[in-house]
């Protein structure tokens, strides 16, 4: 992309609506734009960056047997009414009707639609266990929509719903999906720590928060300092691998962390850390809730009537958007991890007048695009420090800058964002210098 032709409104000023770096470095680098109270567009790189979550996100719920549908943005009030929820969940849920008079709403959640989807198709246990997900727009007409993407009104969700015969087989689900979780924070560079939670309006009685620590975060939590030392990752556990897995799951939940709805100081360790946190997923077993009351059985193994067990899993999509900025930037922008980095890679043109310059940077940015890798191309004629200022802003992961000193000597130099890090490399390998030192990155996660 030549950012001479991209859409990509960046500021100079720091906003003043902006509490927080997230949602600063977001409005300065032109990846969402403010339509109302809690409701964004997301520009041209900002939709990247989400996309790229979205693909991570995606890989770990396939890889752990769950199965991608789309469910509506709009569904029939009946359901919830049914469910018992209509009027429990009060006004956070957007209200509407439509021309004949029928009451609708933006979907907050979906464990109605997706109870009712079930019920209609299953009826016996040979089809279970079932695994569905979607990634969505959901609507929760927040009190306090604030900190940008991190509390929207329409924020975007990955939701899945699990349904079993017992609540054993439920419990299993329950834990295969703790795992995707830590697998899939892996995958996106972050640490994240299930703690213990509160059910809310989802209800049930087993649920985890899955917890970003930073001082800006919403939530305040309580965490056993072994926490430092653990290892987050999913280890090489499988997931059909019953008795490992468990094992896995017992070694981590026997570890304090609690947010604060449920923090109990007589039961919590002496070495504790209380500090914030920033709630990234959160998952529910809820055995019978909705099945029993929105009647979705199946017949057991005694040809007996019975609800289904069911559990249900969110992540904030586009709340780690906003997250992943909380845990990586500095002073002078944004410092991608390199898995969900809108660019690779961004080249600076120092010198956009002078022909050799030019043409290298030409040159350049054809063969990096050409091998894969997302590439921005900063040919504007501006001043050096403006760009040097713009592209630290953006946060691409590795830089090239191009000027027409180094030109005549043959060489370039290489930036990279994450560690300030700076070096000279020979244009004749520098393609080969790129790719090596993107996929080294890469394979840390
Ligand atoms: C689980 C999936 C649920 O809704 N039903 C389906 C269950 N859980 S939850 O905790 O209420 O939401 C799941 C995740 O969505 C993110 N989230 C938000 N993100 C941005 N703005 C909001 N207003 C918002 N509300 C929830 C959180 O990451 C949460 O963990």
């Amino acid at each position: 992309m030549r950012l001479s032709q991209y859409f990509l409104p960046t500021l100079k000023e720091d906003p003043k609506e902006a509490e927080i770096a997230s949602h600063r470095l977001m409005l300065r680098a032109g990846m969402i734009q403010q339509n109302g109270a809690g409701v964004y567009t997301w520009l041209p790189m900002g939709l990247r960056v989400l996309r790229k979550i979205e693909a991570i996100v995606r890989r770990n719920q396939d890889a752990a047997g769950a199965q991608e549908c789309l469910m509506p943005t709009i569904q029939s009030a009946d359901l919830w009414k049914e469910s018992g929820r209509y009027d429990a969940y009060g006004k956070e849920m957007l209200r509407i009707t439509d021309r004949h008079d029928r009451e609708m709403l933006y979907g907050p959640t979906n464990e109605e639609v997706i109870t009712d989807i079930f019920r209609s198709h299953i009826k016996s246990y040979k089809d279970l266990p079932k695994n569905l997900y979607h990634i969505q727009w959901k609507f929760r007409d927040e009190i306090r929509p604030r900190f940008g993407v991190m509390r929207g009104r329409e924020f975007l969700m990955k939701d899945n719903y699990s349904f079993d015969l017992t609540k054993e087989d439920a419990e299993y689900s329950y834990k295969k999906m703790f795992l995707a979780y830590l697998k899939t924070f892996r995958d996106l560079g972050l640490r994240v720590i299930p703690m213990k939670a509160d059910t809310g309006p989802i209800g049930g009685d087993l649920s985890h928060e899955f917890i970003l620590l930073a001082e800006t975060g919403e939530s305040e939590v309580f965490v056993d300092a072994k926490w430092n030392e653990v290892d987050l990752a999913g280890k090489d556990i499988h997931y059909n691998n019953k008795p490992q897995l468990e094992a896995y799951f017992d070694e981590l939940t026997n570890i304090y962390a609690a947010t604060d709805e449920i923090h109990n100081p007589e039961t919590a360790p002496k070495d504790i850390i209380q500090t914030r946190g920033i709630e990234v997923g959160h998952i529910f077993y809820f055995g019978t809730k909705y099945s029993e009351a929105m009647n979705a059985t199946v017949q057991n193994k005694d040809g007996k009537t019975v609800p289904v067990e069911m559990g249900s899993y969110g992540i904030g999509v586009s709340r780690l958007v906003g997250a992943i900025i909380e845990a990586s930037h500095d002073e002078a922008g944004i410092k991608w991890p390199s898995e969900i980095a809108p660019f690779d890679v961004g080249i600076i043109n120092l010198k956009v007048g002078d022909e050799q310059t030019s043409k290298l940077c030409e040159d350049v940015y054809t063969k990096i695009s050409a091998t894969g890798l997302d590439v921005l191309y900063d040919d504007r004629d501006t001043s050096a420090g403006a760009k040097f200022a713009n592209m630290d802003l953006i946060g691409a992961p590795w830089q090239i800058i191009v000027g027409p000193k180094g030109v005549k000597m043959g060489m370039v130099e290489m930036k990279q964002r994450m560690t300030g890090e700076k070096f000279d490399v020979k244009i004749s390998s520098l393609i080969e210098t790129i790719t090596t030192k993107l996929s080294d990155l890469k394979k840390g996660y």
